[in-house]
């Protein structure tokens, strides 16, 4: 399996994120990368596709102040990463925001997040890593894998937040239909529900979405994976949660995936994108399934049994010393 990556991803390394009222280290470290490289045959860099299929997804006010942020933080007199402390969550009208602080509550919807020297070139180089991949399944192979960091199922189309800034999976989505695939299906694995990705797609009926993830009720996101989400106006019924308890193992993990399988082949896609995320393996730190890395080739070979073209968008796993194995696990079963 070719797998894609560009070494300008390490930039982004913020130092602290907000969490449970403290600052903590940010668990979404460039070290992540490492440890899945480490563990993979030698990479692929991608090649650059410009901004295009980005704004497909993301509208052009917020690539801006994407691009724009840190260095518009630092024109500020502030040092260190960028993290928002005012959200308009009554938003009435829209308002002109110039001040840093204004815009990054208006596109961030968490303090977890923090956007660093780098973030932006981190981001646009983890979307061009997806867009080779997805170029490699179009191609012919059967499938690819594109080592995404920052991860991207949390950002929707116009905010950033669980570590996410670009929407990866959307964004192949998107390209995988501009190039004629005219149904997409994404399945997403990874231990928190794929909001952003769920948000971009909820109403509409050419791309499938299914997230099978810790039920919102205890883990964040917390807004967004509930059972009754099913999609709306074209989109009814082209969206499936699968929420499931903390302490699931391969047993409840396996069942949902088979739930989420067999609505996938009924949908009949021309391509499936797999967001896949390592933490729901037992020792992740702030995730708390119970997969072994035993059961990833497990999961991966139902997943190839669909038979479909598939591309791998790599999301969260932040169990650094067992990640480079828990990745390769998945990748060697599919
Ligand atoms: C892609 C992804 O997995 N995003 C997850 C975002 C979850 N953020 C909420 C939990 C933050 C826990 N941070 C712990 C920091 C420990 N140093």
């Amino acid at each position: 399996m070719r797998c894609f990556w560009d070494p300008r991803q390490l930039a982004h390394a913020p130092a602290l994120e907000i969490h449970n009222g403290r600052f903590e280290p940010c668990a979404e470290t460039p070290s992540r990368a490492q440890a899945i490289l480490d563990a993979l045959p030698p990479t692929e860099p991608p090649r650059d596709h410009g901004e295009e299929p980005i704004l497909r997804v993301h509208p052009g006010d917020y690539v801006q102040f994407l691009k724009s942020a840190h260095s518009d933080w630092v024109a500020a007199g502030r040092e260190g990463d960028a993290i928002p402390y005012a959200f308009p969550v009554a938003r009435r009208r829209p308002l002109r925001l110039d001040r840093i602080d204004a815009r990054l509550g208006r596109y961030a919807y968490d303090t977890c997040t923090p956007i660093a020297d780098g973030t932006w070139q981190t981001a646009y180089w983890s979307a061009q890593s997806t867009l080779s991949a997805l170029d490699a399944v179009l191609e012919g192979d059967r499938s690819a894998f594109a080592l995404c960091r920052p991860p991207g199922h949390h950002a929707g189309a116009d905010y950033f937040g669980g570590y996410c800034f670009l929407n990866t999976a959307a964004i192949a989505a998107e390209a995988a239909i501009a190039a004629g695939r005219r149904r997409v299906a994404i399945l997403d694995i990874d231990y928190h529900h794929g909001n952003g990705t769920q948000d971009i797609f909820y109403g509409r009926g050419d791309v499938f979405f299914a997230s099978i993830h810790a039920d919102p009720a205890s883990d964040y996101p917390f807004y967004w994976g509930h059972s009754d989400e099913r999609g709306e106006g074209e989109g009814e019924g082209a969206n499936l949660n699968l929420p499931l308890p903390q302490g699931t193992t391969i047993s409840g993990f396996g069942a949902a995936l088979d739930r989420a399988l067999e609505a996938i082949a009924a949908y009949a896609p021309n391509l499936l994108i797999c967001s896949y995320g390592a933490h729901t393996f037992a020792g992740d730190p702030i995730s708390y399934f119970e997969v072994q890395t035993d059961d990833y080739p497990i999961l991966a070979r139902r997943i190839a049994s669909l038979g479909l073209p598939t591309l791998i968008v790599m999301e969260g796993g932040y169990a650094v010393d067992a990640l480079g194995r828990n990745v390769a696990a998945f990748l060697e079963g599919f």
